[in-house]
C-alpha cells in the first residue's frame, strides 16, 4: 500500500560514475521528442498542454464498448491502469475495494503493474502512448513533460506549495479542500493522510467529473471530483536529491525498481523519516487523494508528470552503465515478456521499450529528456542552477544487445483494433551521442 510504513532495505551502495561516453551509432529514431521538466515549459506552454489534457477530457472514449463506464478519451487511461493494476483482469465484475473479485490486492498487485518488475517498463509504455494521444488527437506539439520533485523542495529554494505544477492559471491547480472534522471527502484510499482530501478547489480541473474508482471499481454510478490531499513533507521527503540518488546508486534493475517503488518511510508520531527510496509511493502520497489510489491514481493529470519524472530516473540508471542495463530486467521479468496495453494499444514485449531512442530498430520508442543525472551528482550543471535545459548526460552505445522478438498479444476479453504508434511531433532532430 502506497504510505503504509515498510522498513527499509537499502544498505551499502556503490560510488557511481558518470556516464560512459562511447561514439555514437546511427539510430533508426529520426524524430525524437524532447521532454522537458515542467518549469522549462514557458507559460504559454503550459496552458497549451492542459489545454490537451482537457481536449481528451472532452473528446469520446475509444473503450466504451468494452466499458460502457467511460466517458472520454482521458477515461479510456484511467480504465486501462486500473484493470492493469489488477494484472489485465476485467474489473467490471469487482465488487470495489481492494480485494473483492481481484482475490486480494496482494495478488493482484504481484501479477499487475505495481510491485514487479513489470512496473518501470509498463509505466514507460502508457506515457508514450498517452504522449502519442496528446499529439494525434489533441493538438500537443512536444514531449510529455515530467516532473523533477527536487524542485520543489527546499533544498533547491523551491517550496512544494509554490510550486508551478500546482499554479490555478499554468498548473494543474492546487490541494483539495480541508475536510471538517468526521468528513469522509475521498472514498477510495488513502483518505485521511495529507492536509486537503475534498475536491480540488481552483485551476482547470476543478471541475472534473471522475468515473471509474475509487479502487477497483468499473461500475456506473461513481461519478465523484477530483481529490487531492497534500501530504508536504511525504512530498519533500521523496523528492530529495539524497532519494533519487539511492535509486541511482542501484546495481541492478532489481534493486533500482524497489528503491523507486518502495515507501521506505516510516512516519513516526506524526513526523516522517526517509530510509531512502520510494519516490514514486510517497510522490503519490505527496499529492494524495486521487494520486493516492493505486488504481485509480491515473484519473491526476498530475500522474502523468509524475511518471514521466519516474522514467526519467530510470532513463538515468540506464545511461549510468548504458550497454549493460539496457537489457536488465531483473527476475521474473525478460525481454520477452508481453506488456499488456489493454485497448489503447498492442502489447509488446519488455525488451521493446528498454532503450528510448530505439537504436537496434526493432521497438518504437523515440524520445529524450532535457537533463539528465547531472542534478544528482557532484558536477555543476551547465546553467550553474539545478534545473533548466542543460545538456544531458545522454550517452550513446555502439551496439545494442536488446533482442524482441514478437509475441503472441495477450487479450484481455475483447480484440483490440490495430493502432498505430504516435509520430514523432515535438521532435528534434536525428539522436546524437550527445545533445
Ligand atoms: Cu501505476
Amino acid at each position: 500500500m502506497y504510505l503504509q510504513p515498510i522498513l527499509t532495505v537499502l544498505a551499502t551502495l556503490p560510488v557511481l560514475s558518470l556516464a560512459n561516453t562511447s561514439p555514437a551509432s546511427p539510430v533508426p529514431c529520426k524524430e525524437i521528442r524532447l521532454r522537458k521538466e515542467w518549469r522549462s515549459l514557458t507559460v504559454d506552454q503550459r496552458k497549451k498542454y492542459i489545454k490537451s489534457v482537457q481536449c481528451m477530457l472532452t473528446k469520446a472514449p475509444k473503450s466504451k464498448a468494452h466499458f460502457p463506464i467511460v466517458t472520454n478519451r482521458y477515461e479510456d487511461f484511467v480504465a486501462l491502469h486500473a484493470n492493469a493494476s489488477a494484472g489485465g483482469r476485467d474489473l467490471r465484475q469487482s465488487t470495489g475495494g481492494f480485494a473483492g473479485a481481484l482475490g486480494g490486492f496482494g495478488g493482484s498487485m504481484n501479477t499487475g503493474i505495481h510491485g514487479t518488475g513489470t512496473f518501470l517498463p509498463w509505466h514507460r509504455y502508457v506515457v508514450w502512448q498517452y504522449e502519442s494521444v496528446l499529439q494525434d488527437e489533441c493538438g500537443w506539439d512536444m514531449g510529455q513533460p515530467y516532473w523533477d520533485w527536487y524542485l520543489d523542495t527546499p533544498a533547491a529554494g523551491g517550496s512544494w506549495l509554490k510550486s508551478p505544477l500546482f499554479d490555478p492559471e499554468s498548473g494543474f491547480g492546487g490541494n483539495g479542500a480541508k475536510l471538517k472534522a468526521g468528513e469522509s471527502g475521498l472514498k477510495g484510499f488513502g483518505a485521511g493522510f495529507g492536509t486537503g482530501g475534498g475536491c480540488v478547489v481552483d485551476g482547470p480541473f476543478k471541475d472534473m467529473k471522475l468515473h471509474i474508482g475509487p479502487g477497483a471499481v468499473m461500475k456506473m454510478g461513481s461519478e465523484r471530483c477530483l481529490t487531492r490531499s497534500f501530504n508536504i513533507e511525504a512530498g519533500e521527503a521523496a523528492g530529495s536529491k539524497e532519494v533519487v540518488k539511492d535509486a541511482l546508486a542501484s546495481k541492478d534493475f532489481q534493486t533500482l525498481r524497489m528503491a523507486v517503488e518502495m515507501p521506505n518511510i516510516t512516519f513516526t508520531g506524526g513526523k516522517i523519516e526517509r530510509h531512502g527510496g520510494g519516490f514514486h509511493n510517497v510522490g503519490h502520497g505527496g499529492v494524495g487523494g486521487e494520486m493516492g489510489d493505486p488504481f485509480t491514481s491515473i484519473n491526476d493529470p498530475i500522474f502523468f508528470l509524475h511518471h514521466t519524472g519516474i522514467d526519467r530516473v530510470w532513463q538515468m540508471w540506464q545511461d549510468q552503465d548504458l550497454q549493460k542495463r539496457i537489457s536488465d530486467t531483473g527476475t521474473g521479468l525478460t525481454l520477452k515478456t508481453p506488456i499488456w496495453m489493454g485497448l489503447e494499444a498492442p502489447d509488446r514485449p519488455v525488451g521493446d521499450v528498454m532503450d528510448i531512442i530505439n537504436r537496434d530498430g526493432k521497438g518504437f520508442l523515440c524520445y529524450k529528456y532535457e537533463t539528465g543525472s547531472e542534478e544528482y551528482f557532484d558536477k555543476p550543471a551547465a546553467s550553474g542552477k539545478p534545473a533548466g535545459p542543460v545538456t544531458s548526460t545522454t550517452s550513446a552505445m555502439s551496439t545494442s544487445s536488446t533482442t524482441s522478438t514478437t509475441i503472441q498479444a495477450k487479450s484481455m476479453t475483447t480484440a483490440r483494433p490495430p493502432k498505430a504508434m504516435g509520430k514523432g511531433k515535438g521532435a528534434v532532430g536525428p539522436a546524437t551521442s550527445r545533445n
